[in-house]
């Protein structure tokens, strides 16, 4: 089907004049749509196509959308703000669904797209960083008092990093494509920091640390600032709320956005860990949530950091392992690239893990 049998579906009025691609995710394909009404009133439109192999269940994905967003949108009209360019909001077929599915069986999305809003994918800038960290605590405090239970799972498993590791080292037994033998050294480094990697998910199972409503994909490109000021606007790409651990929304903002190289950044000389990225993520992150952490939770953040760098690298390089199924890549080796980089970045973190943790208790207490 085309983008604008979509949006007819969806009662959108006004014809199209304008459609692009964006290529910004490695999951979703999202395309903008812009309709111009008779009195000359132009709405632009995002239209999602929700990739099918990585999420089994889209229907649930929205039904948790949809009870998140309306949360979160009452939250802010009780006090007082403009609820349009802080949440997305969704648009609805005439049976009343926010999505629909198409005879090929793919399921699509529309959503207002925020005007003059931007979204970053790197920068060194401390002041989006700070607004990037307060976007994501702002979000999991809005969810604080949401009923999880209303919850659909939608990825079984999705951050449990000891399953993931599990997983890798059983398809690294198998050898389906017969990929092992060139990432070898960094499945070994895998494999000696198992414990560490695997220590917050033990500590969620030994009930010291709590699990909450996370977004669980926090990238900084998930974020949307005010084009003009760089003030955060909406978090985006709700697809992965589910119960998780704060210290993964953390830790993943921080894999991304305090990385000096791009995520799938080749030579890996490049990747480090930057101090002062960090610092700023941080006190827009522990400056929203501050008060509502408990003790253990603002120990975690930093381990939640080197936790989930380790995790994804395992997600990576377990695609590369069976066949780049999962991450649309770009290049033959893409994946295993991104695992090199991904593991360059954990060991900078194991080095600096006492500063970050320094930084984190600075703030705290501040
Ligand atoms: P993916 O799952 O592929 O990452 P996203 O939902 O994050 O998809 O959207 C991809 C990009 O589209 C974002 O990084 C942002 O640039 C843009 N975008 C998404 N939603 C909006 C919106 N409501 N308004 C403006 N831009 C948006
Ligand atoms: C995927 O959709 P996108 O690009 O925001 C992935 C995340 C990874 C990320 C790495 C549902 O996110 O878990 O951290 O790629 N999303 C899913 O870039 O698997
Ligand atoms: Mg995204």
């Amino acid at each position: 089907m085309t983008v604008e049998q979509i949006c007819r579906l969806f009662n959108i009025p006004g014809a199209l004049v304008e459609e692009k691609k964006l290529s910004a995710g490695n999951i979703n394909a999202t395309y903008t749509a812009l309709f111009r009404e008779e009195s000359g009133a132009e709405t632009r439109y995002i239209v999602q196509r929700i990739n099918g192999y990585v999420f089994k269940e889209p229907t649930q994905i929205m039904s948790n959308i949809e009870a998140v967003t309306a949360h979160i949108r009452a939250k802010l009209e009780a006090e007082g703000k403009d609820p349009s360019r802080l949440v997305l909001q969704f648009l609805h077929t005439d049976e009343g669904k926010n999505f629909w599915q198409d005879e090929a069986g793919n399921v699509w999305r529309i959503y207002y797209f925020i005007p003059n809003s931007v979204a970053v994918d790197a920068t060194d800038d401390r002041n989006i960083l700070r607004n990037a960290g307060a976007a994501f605590g702002a979000f999991q405090k809005n969810l604080l008092d949401f009923d999880a239970s209303r919850l659909f799972e939608t990825i079984p498993d999705f951050h449990n990093t000891p399953k993931r590791l599990d997983t890798l080292f059983a398809h690294v037994e198998q050898d389906p494509c017969g990929r092992v033998a060139e990432a070898q050294p960094l499945i070994d480094y895998i494999a000696e920091k198992r414990e560490l990697a695997g220590s917050l998910i033990h500590q969620v199972e030994a009930g010291t640390l709590p699990l909450r409503v996370t977004h669980n994909d926090t990238k900084c490109n998930n974020v949307l600032f005010d084009g003009t000021t760089g003030e955060e606007l909406a978090v985006i790409d709700l697809d992965t709320i589910m119960p998780g651990l704060m210290a993964y929304d953390f830790g993943d903002a921080v894999r991304f956005a305090a990385n000096t190289a791009a995520e799938d950044e080749p030579d890996v000389s490049k990747v480090s860990l930057d101090l002062e990225r960090f610092r700023a993520f941080a006190e827009g992150f522990v400056g929203a949530l501050g008060d509502t952490m408990t003790e253990a939770e603002l120990d975690s953040l930093s381990v939640g950091a080197f936790a989930i760098t380790i995790e994804l690298a395992s997600r990576f390089l377990d695609d590369y392992l069976t066949g780049d199924k999962y991450f649309a890549v770009s290049r033959p080796k893409h994946n295993l690239e991104r695992t090199a980089c991904q593991i360059a970045l954990a060991r900078d973190m194991e080095r600096k893990l006492e500063q970050m943790k320094k930084i984190v208790r600075t703030i705290a207490k501040s």
